[in-house]
């Protein structure tokens, strides 16, 4: 099924609907009421890190991805705040990375078509080689991204560790996947999407395969995540979407993205580590829980590192 995008963008389209000023987009779907909702999945207290670690060794092959790993330099180490007292010492230390080097959220300037941005931002008037004056990753940090979370694990409905590169996710599947685990998406949860590509580099180390075609949402599935008043997606592959010849060389490049980010305002969350939280999932059967993710403050960032965490 290909879609008419942009019929689809008119249709899903969300400026205005929170406010001419607004940066924040379909996380304004979570209400204190969600909140509460999402305070009370938790019932066992197990916590789980869905977060990569931001590291030199991390996911990024700079030939193929175009994108660094990070570079964490010591600039301190074992100095004296006071010479002639020199017991106490302290260790600084700077890091130079892609804010999308490993886990992140894009934020909801990190894509555009047409020469505008989420909200009707005016591309020319707001991006700088110094960041964006609108729609800066800052904006999703305040007050924070948290709320329900659901898993839906699309690997395993399909019984496999991984899906295969040519995977593409369509809106029946989310829903039988929802009618398999027994879970429903209400007005704001973020729904995380699991595809098993990252096990290439969790599992089988090797970050060649990190990159490059992999399954993930079909550009159906924004009108889908639209209908159900999701806060947010996040996914355990490189784009949330899928990644096929016809996602780079149809009728507009990575069409999920230019649905959710630049039209209807919904942030992105990528390369989530999803392997224990699925283990526990099938173990329990129960794909619901607390999940917060705020993203670093960057002022005028397209993106934010993240390490986000689930308690069940
Ligand atoms: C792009 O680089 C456009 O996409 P991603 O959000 O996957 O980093």
């Amino acid at each position: 099924m290909t879609i008419d995008f942009d019929k689809a963008a008119e249709s899903l389209r969300n400026w205005g609907r929170w406010g001419d000023d607004d940066q924040r987009g379909t996380l304004n779907h979570v209400s204190p009421e969600t909140l509460k909702r999402a305070a009370s999945e938790v019932q066992t207290g197990k916590m789980f890190s869905l977060g990569l670690e931001f590291s030199q060794d991390g996911p990024q092959v700079p030939e193929v991805t175009k994108r660094a790993n990070p570079q964490l330099l010591a600039c301190d180490i074992d100095q004296v705040f006071n010479p002639n007292n020199p017991r106490s010492r302290f260790n600084d230390d700077v890091l130079i990375t892609p804010t999308q080097a490993a886990t992140q959220w894009d934020a909801l300037s990190h894509v555009h078509y047409d020469g505008e941005l989420y909200n009707g931002c005016k591309a020319a008037e707001c991006l700088t080689a110094r960041g964006t004056k609108q729609n800066g990753v800052h904006h999703l940090g305040n007050p924070g991204i948290m709320s329900r979370g659901v898993l839906l694990d699309i690997a395993k409905l399909n019984g496999v560790d991984a899906l295969p590169a040519d995977h593409k996710i369509s809106p029946d599947e989310l829903d039988k996947c929802c009618e398999t685990q027994g879970v429903s998406i209400g007005q704001g949860d973020i729904v995380i999407i699991r595809t098993g590509h990252l096990r290439v580099f969790t599992v089988q180390k090797d970050k060649t395969k990190v990159a490059g075609f992999q399954a993930g949402l079909g550009a159906e599935c924004a009108e889908w995540l639209h209908d159900k008043s999701a806060a947010a997606v996040a996914a355990d592959n490189m784009a949330v979407e899928f990644l096929g010849m016809e996602s780079l060389a149809g009728e507009i490049v990575l069409p999920f993205h230019m649905l959710a980010i630049r039209d209807m305002g919904m942030p992105l969350g990528e390369m989530f580590d999803l392997e224990a939280l699925s283990r526990d999932c099938a173990e329990d059967g129960r794909y619901s829980f607390l999940f917060s993710a705020p993203p670093l403050k960057i002022t005028g960032a397209f993106g934010s590192p993240i390490n986000p965490v689930v308690l069940k």
